[in-house]
């Protein structure tokens, strides 16, 4: 099997929670730590968690997922490295989630074994069909709505586009970007098996409150 295979070897690893993904990126948390954030998610039920740190040394990186992995698999819940394979590992990560332009999901796999989950950040029907046929575990897929968290932006793909991948795509769909508790039915019902979330969690006035609000609200779509 090569890297141009069409066709890559689903992984072993069990598959990602339903319910929400939430990402831990710093510059959304406003006073509150990461940690004092996953204790309060895990607490309201939160299982999926996604460590998203640009621009921070390697070792600052390490120190935080060193202490947060444990405490969410502790719980039950499974914790993912953004970028980063070589942290993922090192930490014994459950996986980690990869952009276009990050490493090659074959040399991801490589690396990480077919027991990690890897998810690919895709933006277009087509990256989305390339990630499914080159073995991820799961898409992430956005921005559905505009979002305050991200610089670099693409374009909003609306829930039009999501309806339009989970047409064709069969593995988990991972729907980011300016969803929150009052979008997030919607964008289930559009086909997002686990809805991630940055600022609705991590700036809402009471995380608790607003993960309620939002598993509540997914719930209500089962
Ligand atoms: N990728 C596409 S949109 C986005 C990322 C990382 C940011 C989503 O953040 P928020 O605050 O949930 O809109
Ligand atoms: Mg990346």
């Amino acid at each position: 099997m090569t890297k141009n295979s069409p066709h890559f070897p689903a992984s072993r690893c069990p598959p990602l929670p339903y319910g929400l993904y939430l990402i831990l990126d710093p510059s959304a948390a406003g006073r509150r730590s990461l940690v004092e954030l996953v204790e309060i998610a895990l607490a309201a039920g939160v299982r999926a968690f996604q460590l998203r740190m640009k621009a921070v040394g390697t070792r600052q990186l390490y120190d935080l997922a060193a202490r947060l992995c444990p405490l969410v698999q502790g719980h039950g819940g499974r914790f993912i490295v953004n970028d980063r394979c070589d942290v993922a590992l090192a930490v014994g990560a459950d996986g980690v989630h990869l952009g276009q332009d990050d490493l090659l999901l074959p040399d991801a796999r490589q690396i990480l074994g077919h027991e990690a989950l890897i998810g690919i950040s895709t933006h277009t029907l087509t990256q989305a069909l390339d990630a499914e046929r080159g073995g991820a575990d799961y898409i992430g897929f956005g921005p559905i709505f505009p979002t305050v968290s991200k610089g670099e932006r693409e374009p909003i793909v609306g829930l039009e586009g999501l309806r339009a991948v989970r047409r064709h795509v069969q593995i988990p769909i991972v729907a980011i970007g300016g969803i929150g508790p009052g979008n997030v039915a919607d964008v289930v019902e559009a086909g997002s098996n686990t809805p991630a979330m940055i600022s609705a969690i991590l700036s809402a006035p009471d995380p608790a409150v607003a993960i309620a609000d939002t598993l509540a609200a997914i719930r209500g779509m089962r």
